[in-house]
């Protein structure tokens, strides 16, 4: 029950800030792909609520997202709730810790998520 009522709260405060919060772009490397934050979803250099909402707007197909790897929170390879859920629990709640990269860098896992 709790985990719904982060989730709900986190998405409607999310939501406000993420209609503020533009989308930037980290650097790529040359071969097309580019550096990015696991958690950082909506690409504006910080972790947060935020990025929680982007992620549930994106699954929605509110949102589109060039940086799948930022999205996957819990780097289990796919996009899904349990993303947004890891986030806020991670924020709120002293869950598991996001998965590196951390800061800015490449996914050391494999998978067929990218960042471009
Ligand atoms: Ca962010
Ligand atoms: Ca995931």
């Amino acid at each position: 029950m709790t985990r719904i009522l982060l989730l709900a709260s986190g998405l409607l405060i999310g939501l406000g800030l993420t209609l503020f919060v533009g989308c930037g772009e980290y650097p790529g490397t040359g071969n097309g792909e580019h550096a990015f934050v696991r958690g950082d979803a909506n690409f504006d250099g910080t972790v947060n609520l935020a990025d929680s909402s982007f992620i549930l707007a994106f699954i929605a197909g509110n949102r589109n997202a060039n940086c799948l790897d930022a999205l996957d929170v819990n780097d289990d390879g796919q996009i899904s709730q349990d993303d947004s859920v890891y986030l806020i629990d991670f924020l709120f709640n002293g869950g598991a810790a996001i998965p590196e990269p951390t800061q800015l860098g490449f996914d050391p896992t494999q998978d067929n998520l990218r960042c471009f």
